[in-house]
């Protein structure tokens, strides 16, 4: 080894280096100040990282793959804390329902949205549901996603939601992307319980048990919505799960301003999801929390809405926010979190900064991941992109296209971008 410090993956000539490395989740304020390292270097030894510095310091560094990074920005693996991942079939006949004006909520009732997804995800094997969760776990790794969180929720029996949670399990065991999971079994009312959602909720509660002893699940999630349930009833149902030990969740403030982010907060809920129509007592709220606001921007945009979540208003009064895809296969069908990021960033009105704080430490936080992920520093970890341009505020600004050039995941190098070889200068 020639008394050469011996590496696996050197990284050099990295124009821009985010370490994204604060600790506990971001704030307010504080979300608007990046730590920039330029001409950087990084080398990753047994899947962590295991050198920071200078491309000149790194000039004494060997490794068996060194990468050059000319002109490009590296940054920890982009965290996707809100997926509904595990589904069978698809939606696509709603966009003309959609265009027709009919509402959301107004498909569920009719028996479509999500209650089709049921149907299609029932009727599924459990080996189809896995293949097609590591097809859409495929894409989000190719476009820079390593950690993800889960839902289940288009079972609505105990079998269903207990074989998305295996599958979801299984996913992660299989697949290199980190895969974390909830229970969303309160995601509709099923039709066989409609004139008693109680007794629904009931059922899926007898579920708690089961799902903390298999470790199926590491939060709980309901959907507090008009037509749905209401906040009492959610805040009976996370009571619950709080004493059976697990952390909580909640799509609240989605569609209707019932009061769900002033639940999350209540609750001490680990995240608030959506948050779109949040009042300025659930953002006063939230800011003087703990509770991390999950804000969905694909959702507002792809389900028609004119107004989008207040998010600025969150960070200006000191609230900790993160942003996802919500990918499931309703109301945001994209895999791609760099396009949420130009939405944050033309409708939500965040910085550049303030987004990458949003889809990496902060991300990881609202999953209980703020240890493990969204973050480079010595000893975690490896979980790296580089990305084909020149700096952090880029990936905002051009927008719908992918702009991950290599992915690193747990040290190992998991997608490359392919060469086309139509120009003379493709690099
Ligand atoms: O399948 O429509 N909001 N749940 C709550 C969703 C959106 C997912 C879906
Ligand atoms: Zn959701």
């Amino acid at each position: 080894m020639s008394g050469l410090e011996h590496y696996d993956i050197l990284i050099t000539n990295i124009r821009e280096l985010l370490p994204m490395d604060q600790g506990g989740p971001v704030k307010g304020a504080a979300m608007n100040k990046l730590t920039i390292l330029q001409d950087a270097a990084l080398a990753i030894r047994d899947r962590r990282v295991a050198w920071i510095g200078t491309t000149k310091e790194a000039k004494t560094l060997s490794a068996a793959t060194t990468i050059d990074a000319t002109g490009k920005l590296v940054t920890p693996g982009l965290v996707d804390p809100h997926t509904h991942l595990v589904f069978g079939g698809s939606r696509e006949e709603e966009m003309a329902l959609k265009q027709q004006g009919v509402p959301y909520l107004e498909i569920l009732k009719q028996g479509g949205g999500i209650l089709a997804t049921v149907e299609a995800t029932r009727a599924a094997s459990y080996e189809e549901l896995l293949q097609k969760a590591c097809f859409h776990l495929d894409r989000m790794a190719m476009h820079g996603i390593t950690t993800v969180e889960a839902k289940s929720g288009y079972g609505l029996d105990k079998e269903t939601e207990l074989k998305q949670l295996r599958v979801a399990k299984q996913a992660n065991i299989e697949h290199p992307i980190d895969v974390v999971s909830t229970f969303l079994g309160a995601h509709a009312i099923p039709t066989n319980f409609k004139d008693d959602p109680d007794a629904f909720l009931q059922e899926m509660a007898s579920l708690f048990n089961l799902i903390r002893t298999e470790g199926l699940a590491e939060f709980i999630d309901i959907f507090t919505e008009t037509g749905v349930f209401t906040v009492d009833q959610s805040r009976r149902y996370l009571q619950l799960a709080k004493d059976h030990g697990f952390q909580l969740k909640l799509h609240a403030d989605e569609i209707d301003p019932l009061g769900g982010t002033e639940l999350a907060v209540e609750l001490g809920a680990i995240s608030g999801d959506h948050l779109a129509v949040a009042t300025d007592l659930g953002i006063e709220k939230l800011a003087n929390s703990d509770t991390i606001g999950v804000i969905l921007p694909g959702t507002s945009f792809y389900l028609g809405k004119d107004s989008f979540a207040p998010a600025r208003k969150m960070i200006d009064k000191g609230a900790a926010i993160a942003l996802s895809t919500d990918f499931n296969p309703g109301s945001c069908v994209t895999e791609n979190l760099q396009l949420i990021m130009a939405m944050a960033s033309l409708k939500l009105k965040l910085t550049p900064a303030e987004i990458w704080h949003a889809v990496t430490i902060n991300a990881a936080h609202a999953i209980g991941k703020g240890k493990e992920a969204g973050t480079i520093a010595i000893d975690r970890k490896a979980d790296v992109v580089i990305w084909d341009v020149p700096n952090y505020m880029y990936i905002p600004y051009h927008y719908g296209v992918n702009h991950a050039n290599t992915v690193i995941k747990n040290g190992e190098v998991i997608f490359e971008r392919q060469e086309i070889r139509c120009s003379k200068y493709a690099t």
